[in-house]
């Protein structure tokens, strides 16, 4: 649990790297690769991701982009990258000129329970948490590399010098 926004933005902030630099693999033509027929695409999984910033932050009180959650999937990865961008620095940016330490205790119905902010800003980055592994999976299976994120990646290890873990 946060107990200063500070705390929260230290960790968000590193969570904001570790997705940008997943992001930053992701190609356009890997886009419409998923596992299992009815399962997410990487386009509608990193879609969700970056619109979960403003849908969910838009519930206390953030309006990170201006499409009131309407917006149609991107095309192109650099939509989606280009659209991460935006809303993390947006809210970055309104966090610290809108909230203070004391805004985290106060409460709003999120999803028909009351959630302090401290909670929101949790789930917030749990939420992103696990749909990033899921896309991992994804883009692994699509053929592409991946970053590291808590630890080295299949590649990472290799360029090291060491075998791979499993
Ligand atoms: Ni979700």
């Amino acid at each position: 649990m946060y107990h200063t926004l500070e705390e929260f933005l230290e960790d968000w902030r590193r969570e904001v790297q570790n997705t940008t630099k997943l992001f930053s693999r992701l190609t356009d033509d890997s886009l419409s690769g998923k596992v299992w027929a009815e399962g997410r695409t990487m386009r509608t999984l990193a879609w969700h991701i970056v619109s979960s910033v403003s849908e969910m932050m838009g519930r206390v009180g953030f309006v990170l982009d201006d499409s009131n959650g309407e917006e149609a999937e991107p095309s192109s990865a650099d939509e989606i990258r280009e659209g991460y961008r935006a809303r993390t620095s947006a809210l970055d940016q309104q966090l610290q000129e809108k909230w203070n330490d004391a805004s985290l205790a106060e409460e709003h119905d999120m999803y028909g329970q009351m959630w302090s902010n401290a909670t929101t800003l949790k789930v917030l980055v749990t939420h992103e948490i696990h749909h990033r592994g899921q896309l991992t999976v994804l883009m692994r299976q699509a053929g592409l590399a991946v970053p590291g994120i808590y630890g080295p990646s299949y590649e990472e290890w290799s360029a090291y010098g060491m075998p791979p873990h499993p």
